[in-house]
């Protein structure tokens, strides 16, 4: 049993046999992406100063090319994903295409696939706003040590075998899932240790904050006006609180603590939304079900999508159960 100041080390080990493949390869995995996470969050803090010292989009004070943060952060998680007999592939928001990661011997036995948004929410971070990544993991579907296909990533999100978030904010979180709950872990910036300080993470079942861009109002279908307009009416425990940071994973973090519900749905603008179903969508899917919340596409459950491209977009509509179940009975009504 997990308690309150274990190591995500500690953490791993522990529960190493709970995950039905524990072969170890997947807690390498994650330690994998603690590895990055520290050096991201190392990076994602002094942007500012960067900001200052040399003008971001150039060259930075070493003469190096100055690297946009996301693309940055996109360098540094694969990297930390290669070279260590794990992953054979992985997609990212960054890259237009899957990338192929070869095994050190030359029989590739690596068995996982790794989708990620490296950086969600950048536009954010010359604003001093919290940032996050996102990733989504999938045991290969093609036999393994043969070249990795499209196949292996357009897979539907019930077959994640691990997905979470860290969050670069007031403090650095790493959030994660192996199907077996959600757990947070919280990093020590002193020592450059994660610390269990969120064990069984939970979304209340009902919650009184919706975050939605309001913005796009006019663009919306009328199943979602109506609702945002149910949920400023005066009524019951109405109305609720509009909490709107443009930051899918602080948005959602803070949802899953105090209750709520995040919703980007399609517009005249995004006729299918704009969030991506593989690597921002489904891991944020698996991890409200294993936190007892609910995602959807304001019709259908997220994770029973199946996706036909890899940077395919869906309405997302992600929180505490029975406001996305509110938000389905608003859409079922609406025929626009
Ligand atoms: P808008 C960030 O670009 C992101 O993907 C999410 O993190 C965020 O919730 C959303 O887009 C913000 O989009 O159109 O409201 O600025």
């Amino acid at each position: 049993m997990s308690q309150k100041n274990q190591t995500l080390g500690e953490f791993i080990i522990e529960n190493q046999s709970s995950f039905k493949y524990s072969s170890g390869e997947l807690s390498r995995l994650i330690n994998s992406i603690r590895l990055a996470a520290k050096v991201v969050n190392h990076e994602v803090n002094k942007a500012g100063l960067v900001d200052i010292f040399g003008s971001a989009g150039d060259t930075n004070i070493q003469g190096e090319d100055q690297q946009k943060l996301d693309v940055y952060a996109n360098e540094k998680f694969i990297n930390a994903m290669t070279n260590r007999n794990i992953v054979c592939g992985i997609a990212s928001e960054e890259e237009d295409y899957f990338v192929t990661i070869n095994s050190q011997d030359e029989n590739n036995q690596n068995k996982y696939i790794v989708l990620i948004d490296p950086l969600d929410g950048s536009s954010n971070i010359d604003v001093n706003v919290s940032v996050g990544t996102i990733f989504s993991v999938f045991r290969r579907v093609t036999p393994v040590g043969t070249p990795v296909t499209i196949e292996d990533f357009l897979q539907k999100g019930d077959h994640q075998v691990a997905a979470g978030y860290i969050i670069y904010g007031t403090s650095t979180m790493l959030v994660y899932t192996t199907g077996d709950g959600v757990n947070g872990f919280t990093l020590n910036p002193a020592i450059g240790t994660f610390y269990l300080s969120h064990p069984s993470m939970e979304f209340p079942e009902d919650g009184v904050i919706y975050s939605v861009n309001e913005g796009n109002y006019v663009h919306f279908p009328q199943g979602i006006k109506d609702y945002i307009k149910y949920c400023q009416m005066e009524e019951g425990d109405r109305p609720y609180t509009s909490r709107y940071i443009g930051s899918l994973v602080s948005d959602f973090h803070r949802n899953m603590i105090k209750g709520g519900i995040y919703m980007y749905p399609k517009s005249s603008k995004n006729p299918n939304g704009k969030l991506r179903l593989l690597y921002e969508c489904n891991p944020m899917a698996f991890l409200a079900e294993q936190a007892n919340g609910w995602a959807s596409d304001g019709f259908n459950r997220i994770m029973e999508i199946q996706p036909k491209t890899l940077h395919e977009r869906v309405p997302f509509f992600v929180g505490s159960k029975n406001m996305v179940g509110k938000v389905e009975e608003f859409m079922k009504g609406d025929k626009t």
